[in-house]
C-alpha cells in the first residue's frame, strides 16, 4: 500500500509540474495547489474550476474550499481561474482531467455552454459538484448554491419594514448586467418592493460590481443621494464603496445601506454591520464547507448524497450579527452528548413509507442518535399529539413528515417557543409567514420534477399518433405536497403536448386498496377507454393493475402504466411486463437526515433545502437494476 501511495505521489508531482507548465504556456492562470505540492499520501485530487477570481465571493469560495481540504491529509486540491471565459473554462477542465482529478467542483461561467461540458465530464464517470449557478437538467452529481431570488426578496422585505408606512426613496445599484446572481437578486428585490406603493426605486447603473465604481457613482450622484433613505446593493464589494462614499460626504448617518453577501472578513458585510456602517446584509453562504463534506462522501461512495443543496440566507443586522458570526465560526462541536430526536412519521401506507422508516431508524443507530418515532397512520391530529409530546419530552430536534401541507403554524410555533428546531423530512409544509422561520430545513424530493419526468416519459414512449391519448391520474391523499406537486409537474409538461389529456382523476391515498378502488369505480361507470394511467405512487399502481387484470384488461398492453417511487415491487411489476415505467422517489434519506441533525446540533448553518438524487426506470432496464435496489 505504501508503495502504491508512493507511486501515486511521484506521478502526482510529475503531473503537477507538467500541468503547471502546460497551463502557464497555454496562458491559463492557474492558482498553484495550496497543498498538493507537499502532501504525502494524497489519495484523491479535487479539481476546482472557478468562473473568475474578480468577484470577492469567488475568492472566498476558493479560500473556503482550501481551508476545508487542508483538514484532510489524503485530499489534494487544484484550482483554476477561467477569468470569465467559457472557452477557457472548458480548457481548464480538460487540463484538470488530464491531470488525473478524482472529482470536479465547478462554478460555471456560462450555464448553457458549461452545462454541456459538465454533462460530458459526468457521463465520463467523474463526479461533478456544480456550485452557485445551476445548469439545466440533472447531468451532474450534486448542485450546491443559494436561491438568489429569495436573497433579493429578503433584502427588499427588510427595507419595506424599515421604511414602514411612511415609505421613502431607495437607490438600487445595478452592477454587472451579465451577472446571473445579480440579476436574480435584483429581480427578487423589486418583487418585494412591488407591493409597497409608498417606496420609489431609483435604479443607478454601474455596469460593474467593483467597490471603486460604486464609490465614484455615489459621489457623482450626491444630489440624488441626499434625497434618498436607503441604498441597496447586491454585493459586499459594492456596499463597501457605497459606505466609504457616504462617509466621505458626511451622509452615512442620514442614508442607510442594505446589501447581500454577508461574508466574514474585514470590511465585508458582517464586519460592516458590526461597525454600524451597513444597516443590514442578507447572508449568502458560500457552500465551500458543504462542498468538501459531500465531495468526501462521494469519493467514499457513501449513500445518501442528495442532488441539490439550496443554501439558507438570513437577514443580519445589529440585532443578530454577533450570533451570526459565532455560528459561522462554530466547528462541529461534538460534545459527545447523545442527541435526542422526535420523529413524527406519516404512517405505514406504502412500501415506500416502510423503506423510509427503516432508513431513518437504521441511520439513527449508525449516527448514535436517540430516535423516538411516532407513526400517525395518516392522521394530522396524531402528528400534532406526537409533536406536543416531543416538546414535553424536551427532545433536541423534532423531525416531521407531514401528512398534509397546511395547518401546522400553531404547533410549529409551540416548538419554536420551546426552542426546539424542526426539520421537515420527505414532505414540506406551507406556513402563513415564511419569515417566521418555523422550520430549519426541508430534506426530500423535488416532487414537481418527478411529475414532469413521468409525463416526459409518456411523451417519449407512448406515441399519440391515433388522436388524443386519454390519461387516468390516480393521486395520493388530498393536500399532501407530493400529491399537489407531482400533479403540477405532470400538467406542466402535459400542457406542452396537445396529443394527451387527463380525462379522469381521483384520489387513492397512496395505498394499494386506494388505487384498486379508483379503477373499480371508473369501470362501474364507464367502458374502459383509458390509454395511460399515471399513478402518483407504486402501491396505487399495483392496486390498479390487480383490478385491471380482474376485468381482463392487459396492463402495459391495453393501457400503459407509469408510477412514482420505483420500489422493488415496482421493479418486479416491470419485469413481469405489467408496469411500464417507474419514476424514482428515493426514501433512503436517513443518512442525509441524521447528518443534518448532527450539523444542526453542532450549530452549523442549515441549508434551505436538501433535494434527493432520483432517476427514471422502465422495462428496458428493470432487470438490470432490480438486484441493486435498496428499497
Ligand atoms: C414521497 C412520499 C409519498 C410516496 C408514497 O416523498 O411522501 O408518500 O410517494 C408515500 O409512496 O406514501
Amino acid at each position: 500500500m505504501t508503495k502504491v501511495l508512493k507511486t501515486k505521489w511521484h506521478i502526482l508531482c510529475v503531473l503537477a509540474a507538467a500541468l503547471l507548465l502546460a497551463l502557464s504556456m497555454g496562458g491559463c492562470h492557474v492558482i498553484p495547489m495550496s497543498d498538493g505540492g507537499n502532501k504525502e499520501g494524497v489519495t484523491s485530487i479535487i479539481g476546482v474550476s472557478q468562473a473568475n477570481m474578480r468577484e470577492e465571493w469567488r475568492v472566498a469560495l476558493i479560500n473556503e474550499l482550501r481551508e476545508e481540504t487542508d483538514k484532510y491529509e489524503d485530499i489534494s486540491i487544484v484550482t483554476t481561474d477561467a477569468t470569465g471565459s467559457a472557452s477557457k473554462q472548458i480548457q481548464d477542465i480538460d487540463n484538470l482531467i488530464g491531470f488525473g482529478i478524482d472529482l470536479l467542483i465547478i462554478s460555471p461561467c456560462d450555464e448553457k455552454i458549461m452545462g454541456d461540458k459538465i454533462k460530458e465530464v459526468h457521463d465520463a464517470g467523474i463526479p461533478v459538484i456544480v456550485m452557485d449557478r445551476a445548469v439545466e437538467g440533472f447531468d451532474y452529481t450534486l448542485y450546491i448554491g443559494p436561491d438568489n431570488e429569495v436573497i433579493g426578496m429578503q433584502a427588499g422585505t427588510y427595507i419595506v419594514d424599515l421604511l414602514g408606512e411612511k415609505g421613502g426613496d431607495v437607490i438600487a445599484l445595478v452592477g454587472n448586467p451579465a451577472s446571473v446572481q445579480g440579476t436574480e437578486r435584483l429581480s427578487g428585490f423589486k418583487a418585494a418592493l412591488e407591493e409597497a406603493q409608498n417606496i420609489n426605486i431609483h435604479e443607478v447603473y454601474l455596469g460593474t460590481e467593483s467597490k471603486d465604481a460604486a464609490y465614484d457613482m455615489i459621489l457623482a450622484a450626491k444630489n440624488m443621494v441626499e434625497k434618498v433613505d436607503v441604498i441597496f446593493t447586491y454585493s459586499d464589494t459594492m456596499a463597501l464603496g457605497v459606505c466609504d462614499a457616504l462617509r466621505s460626504m458626511g451622509l452615512d448617518r442620514k442614508v442607510m445601506t442594505v446589501d447581500c453577501d454577508g461574508f466574514k472578513g474585514v470590511d465585508e458585510g458582517l464586519d460592516l454591520v458590526s461597525q454600524g456602517r451597513l444597516k443590514a446584509t442578507v447572508s449568502c453562504p458560500i457552500g465551500g464547507k458543504e462542498a468538501i463534506d459531500y465531495a468526501l462522501s462521494i469519493l467514499n461512495n457513501e449513500s445518501g448524497v442528495p442532488k441539490q443543496v439550496i443554501l439558507r440566507s438570513n437577514i443580519i443586522d445589529s440585532s443578530n450579527v454577533e450570533e451570526s458570526i459565532n455560528r459561522i465560526n462554530a466547528q462541529t462541536a461534538d460534545d459527545g452528548k447523545k442527541i435526542r430526536v422526535g420523529y413524527s412519521q406519516v404512517g405505514q401506507e406504502s412500501n415506500w413509507r416502510l423503506a423510509n422508516t427503516k432508513s431513518i431508524e437504521e441511520s439513527a443507530k449508525e449516527f448514535n442518535i436517540d430516535l423516538h418515532m411516532e407513526i400517525a397512520d395518516q392522521s394530522q391530529e396524531k402528528q400534532f399529539e406526537a409533536i406536543r409530546s416531543f416538546i414535553k419530552e424536551g427532545v433536541d430536534v423534532i423531525v416531521v413528515s407531514p401528512v398534509v401541507e397546511t395547518g401546522w403554524d400553531e404547533v410549529l410555533r409551540e416548538a419554536k417557543a420551546a426552542g426546539i428546531p424542526v426539520i421537515m423530512s420527505d414532505r414540506n409544509v406551507v406556513v402563513e409567514n415564511r419569515e417566521e422561520n418555523l422550520t430549519t430545513t426541508y430534506l426530500g424530493a423535488d416532487f414537481v420534477e418527478e411529475g414532469r419526468r413521468a409525463m416526459r416519459w409518456i411523451r417519449d414512449n407512448v406515441a399519440a399518433d391515433g388522436g388524443t391519448m386519454k390519461i387516468m391520474e390516480i393521486m395520493g391523499n388530498t393536500g399532501a405536497s407530493p400529491t399537489e406537486e407531482r400533479d403540477q409537474g405532470f400538467r406542466e409538461i402535459l400542457s406542452e403536448n396537445p396529443g394527451y389529456e387527463i380525462s379522469y382523476s381521483d384520489y387513492g391515498d397512496f395505498t394499494f386498496e386506494g388505487g384498486r378502488k379508483v379503477v373499480s369505480e371508473y369501470l362501474a361507470q364507464h367502458e374502459w377507454d383509458i390509454d395511460i394511467i399515471f399513478s402518483q405512487n407504486d402501491d396505487m399502481a399495483l392496486g390498479a393493475i390487480e383490478e385491471l387484470k380482474a376485468h381482463g384488461i392487459r396492463p402495459d398492453e391495453d393501457v400503459k402504466i407509469i408510477s412514482v417511487d420505483a420500489t422493488t415491487e415496482a421493479f418486479e411489476a416491470m419485469v413481469r411486463g405489467e408496469l411500464s415505467c417507474a419514476v424514482e422517489c428515493n426514501p433512503i434519506i436517513g443518512p442525509q437526515l441524521m447528518k443534518a441533525v448532527r450539523d444542526l446540533c453542532s450549530g452549523k448553518q442549515m441549508p434551505f433545502r436538501i433535494i434527493t438524487d432520483e432517476k427514471v426506470y422502465d422495462q428496458s432496464v428493470a432487470d438490470d437494476y432490480i438486484r441493486k435496489r435498496l428499497y
